[in-house]
C-alpha cells in the first residue's frame, strides 16, 4: 500500500476521534503521523522490508507503528474500521465544509440526525439550524455559501497528494521497455494548488504495450476507458489519471496543449491565427495550405509564434504572453536560490525534532540558516511557550550554535518565535523578549470569524507594534477546508510595506498562503516575501518545493524573496526594519 493511502487512514482516524470529542493530544498524534508519512522519501513497505525501525521516524510511536504494520500486513486497520462503525463516514465530508468543525458536526448529527452535505443544506435552507448552541441565522447563510464552495472543490486534490501519486506512477511507467518519455502535464505541471486530475503524456517505440502496463498499476481501482492512444483510470485514493500516447513528432505541441491552462491556450491560438498559423496538439501549421511547421519540442512551438518559452507555472493568461513577446519574462526564483528557512517548529512546541536535529538537516540541505519559531503560550493545543520556556530555548540555541561554530560549520540557527496575534491585535510574548530574538514571526491561530474591518485592524495593529518581522500565513486559508479570513489585503500590504514587514508564503501543502495571486500583488508593491516551510519535523523541510512553485506562479524573482539572501543580509534587513 502507498504511503498516501496509509496517511489518509491516519488522517481519517484523527477526524473521527475529533468528532467523538476525544483527547486533543491523541488526535494530534494521528494527524502528525499522517503528515510525516506523506512526507517520507521512501515507502513504508520498503522501510519495513529493509528492516529499518519505524519507531526511529519522528512522530511514529508504538501504537502508530503497530497500526502501520497491521495495514501493511492485512491492508486494513481494525481501529479505523471500528471507529467507522460508530460514526458514519459521510460525517467526514461535513468536516470539509468551511466553518463546520468537529464540535458542530457532532451536534448536527446527535441533535438533528444530519449525516450528509445534502441533509445539512436542506436543514440550513429550512432554517432548522439556528437554535442549536453556536448556530445563528448568519451561520446558516455562511454554511450555505460554504457548501457551494465545497461542491466546487470536491473531487479536487491537494497539489502535494497529486504530485506524489504522479511521481510514483511516472516511475512505474518508466519501468516498461520501449518507453521513451513520460511527463505529467495539466495543472500538475503548472503546479496549481489543487489538482482535478493528472494528465500523463507518453512517447514510446512501436508496439510497446503501454496501455496494458498503464492499467495494471497496482494502485488502480477502476479502469474508466482503455483505448489505443488514451486511457483513463481512477486510483484507490480517488484520483483520476489520464494517459495519452503521442507521436514523437508532435510531442512538443501536445505537451504545450495538455499543459494548459485553457485560457493560456486560447490566447496562444488566437495569436497564432493572427500570424496566419494554426496551433493544435498535433503541431503548428501554416493556415493557408495546412503545412506542418513544427511540433517536436515545446520551445520551437513558442518560437514559431514569436515568443520565448514560457515556464508552465506562468501559463494562466495573466500577462505572460505579452511579457514573452517583449522579452521581459521574469527570471523566476528556484529552489537552488533558497539559503534558509525562517519558520520551523521543534519538539518544545508541537514539532518532532530538537534544534540540533534541525540544524543538521539544514546543513545537509546546504542552508546557511534556519529560524526556530515555536508557538507562543496562547496556542495551548500546540504546547506553546511562555517567556520562561522561550528563554530556555534561546539558551539551548546558543549552545547548538557554539557547537556548530567549533565544528567549523557555516550554518546558524536563529532565535525566533511564532508569536500569536491575539484577537485585539496585541502580541502574546512580552516586548522585552521579542526584541531579543533574531526573527519574530507573527500569526493568527484563533478567532478567525471576525468581520473584515476587525480582522484588518487586528493585523494592522500587530504590524504597527514594530515587533513582527514576518507575517505568517497571512490569509489563514486551509485549502479545501477553511476559506481565507475576511481581510483587506491591499490595506495589509500597504502597512507591511511601510513597516518593512515581510509576508510569508507558507509552503505547507494545505496552506500555500500567500497564494499565487497575492504573491504577484506583493511583488508589484515591493514587499519582500519569505518562503518558509512551517516544518513540524525535518521531513517537512522538503515542502519548500510547493512554496517555490507557488512563488513562481506569483511571478517572484530571487530578489523578491527574503530568504534567498545570505544570513548577514537577512539580519541586516531585520535590524534596519526594527530601527525604523
Ligand atoms: P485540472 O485537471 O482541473 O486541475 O486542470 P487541468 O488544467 O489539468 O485541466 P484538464 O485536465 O481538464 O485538461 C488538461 C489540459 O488540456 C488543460 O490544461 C488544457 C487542455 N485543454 C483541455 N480542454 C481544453 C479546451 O477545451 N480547450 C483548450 N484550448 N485546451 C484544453
Ligand atoms: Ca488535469
Ligand atoms: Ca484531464
Amino acid at each position: 500500500m502507498e504511503n498516501t493511502e496509509i496517511a489518509r487512514i491516519f488522517n481519517e482516524i484523527a477526524d473521527l476521534l475529533e468528532i467523538k470529542g476525544e483527547n486533543p493530544f491523541r488526535i494530534r498524534s494521528y494527524r502528525n503521523a499522517g503528515l510525516v508519512i506523506e512526507g517520507l522519501p521512501l515507502s513504508l513497505a520498503t522501510i519495513v522490508e529493509r528492516g529499518d525501525r519505524l519507531e526511529d521516524i519522528p512522530g511514529i510511536g508504538t501504537s502508530i507503528k503497530e497500526k502501520i504494520l497491521e495495514i501493511l500486513r492485512t491492508g486494513r486497520c481494525r481501529f479505523h474500521e471500528e471507529l467507522l462503525k460508530e460514526i458514519p463516514s459521510s460525517l467526514l465530508d461535513l468536516l470539509k465544509i468551511s466553518g463546520v468543525g468537529p464540535r458542530k458536526v457532532s451536534l448536527l448529527y446527535r441533535r438533528l440526525g444530519i449525516k450528509t452535505v445534502d441533509e445539512l443544506e436542506r436543514a440550513a435552507k429550512e432554517g432548522r439550524l439556528h437554535g442549536l448552541p453556536g448556530f445563528g441565522e448568519k451561520t446558516e447563510k455562511k454554511i450555505l455559501r460554504a457548501i457551494d464552495e465545497f461542491r466546487a472543490m470536491s473531487g479536487r486534490f491537494r497539489l502535494s497528494v497529486a504530485h506524489s501519486c504522479a511521481v510514483g506512477y511516472v516511475e512505474y511507467m518508466k519501468e516498461l521497455k520501449g518507453i521513451i518519455d513520460v511527463v505529467p502535464a495539466g495543472s500538475l505541471r503548472r503546479w496549481k494548488d489543487s489538482i482535478g486530475d493528472v494528465d500523463i503524456l507518453v512517447t514510446c517505440r512501436k508496439n510497446t504495450p503501454v496501455m496494458d502496463h498503464f492499467v495494471s498499476y497496482p494502485e488502480v481501482k477502476e479502469v474508466v476507458a482503455k483505448g489505443e492512444t488514451k486511457s483513463t483510470v481512477i486510483l484507490k485514493m480517488g484520483l483520476q489519471v489520464d494517459l495519452r500516447v503521442l507521436e514523437r513528432r508532435s510531442f512538443g505541441s501536445a505537451l504545450q496543449y495538455f499543459t494548459g491552462s485553457k485560457a493560456h491556450n486560447i490566447a496562444l491560438r488566437e495569436r497564432a491565427r493572427r500570424m496566419g498559423l494554426k496551433i493544435s496538439e498535433y503541431g503548428v501549421f501554416r493556415e493557408k495550405d495546412n503545412t506542418w511547421i513544427c511540433g517536436r519540442d515545446e520551445e520551437e512551438v513558442y518560437r514559431t509564434v514569436g515568443l520565448e518559452w514560457i515556464t508552465p507555472e506562468l501559463r494562466e493568461n495573466t500577462g505572460e504572453i505579452e511579457a514573452a513577446e517583449a522579452g521581459r519574462l521574469p527570471n523566476l526564483v528556484d529552489t537552488s536560490a533558497i539559503r534558509g528557512d525562517l519558520h520551523v517548529h521543534t519538539k518544545e512546541s508541537d514539532g518532532m525534532n530538537t534544534p540540533e536535529e534541525i540544524a543538521t538537516a539544514g546543513i545537509e540541505r546546504g542552508y546557511e540558516y534556519i529560524a526556530i519559531t515555536d508557538h507562543s503560550k496562547a496556542v495551548g493545543i500546540a504546547h506553546g511557550l511562555d517567556e520562561k520556556r522561550l528563554l530556555k530555548e534561546m539558551a539551548e540555541i546558543d549552545r547548538v550554535n557554539e557547537r556548530l561554530k567549533k565544528r567549523g560549520e557555516r550554518f546558524r540557527l536563529l532565535k525566533g518565535v511564532e508569536v500569536d496575534i491575539r484577537a485585539d491585535g496585541s502580541l502574546d510574548i512580552s516586548a522585552d523578549i521579542l526584541s531579543r530574538l533574531d526573527c519574530v514571526v507573527g500569526a493568527i491561530h484563533s478567532g478567525f470569524n471576525m468581520s473584515k474591518e476587525d480582522m484588518t485592524r487586528r493585523i494592522v495593529k500587530a504590524i504597527r507594534s514594530g515587533f513582527i518581522d514576518i507575517l505568517a500565513h497571512p490569509t489563514g486559508r486551509i485549502i479545501g477546508t477553511r476559506e481565507p479570513y475576511q481581510l483587506d489585503m491591499e490595506g495589509i500590504m500597504e502597512e507591511a510595506r511601510r513597516y518593512g514587514v515581510s509576508l510569508e508564503l507558507n509552503s505547507y501543502p494545505d496552506r500555500l498562503d500567500l497564494n499565487d495571486i497575492n504573491c504577484k500583488l506583493a511583488r508589484e508593491r515591493g514587499i519582500p516575501v519569505t518562503i518558509s516551510t512551517d516544518s513540524h519535523g525535518i521531513f517537512h523541510l522538503n515542502n519548500i518545493i510547493y512554496g517555490i512553485h507557488t512563488a513562481r506562479r506569483g511571478w517572484l524573482e530571487e530578489k523578491d524573496v527574503l530568504n534567498t539572501r545570505p544570513l548577514r543580509e537577512v539580519l541586516k534587513i531585520i535590524k534596519k526594519r526594527r530601527r525604523q
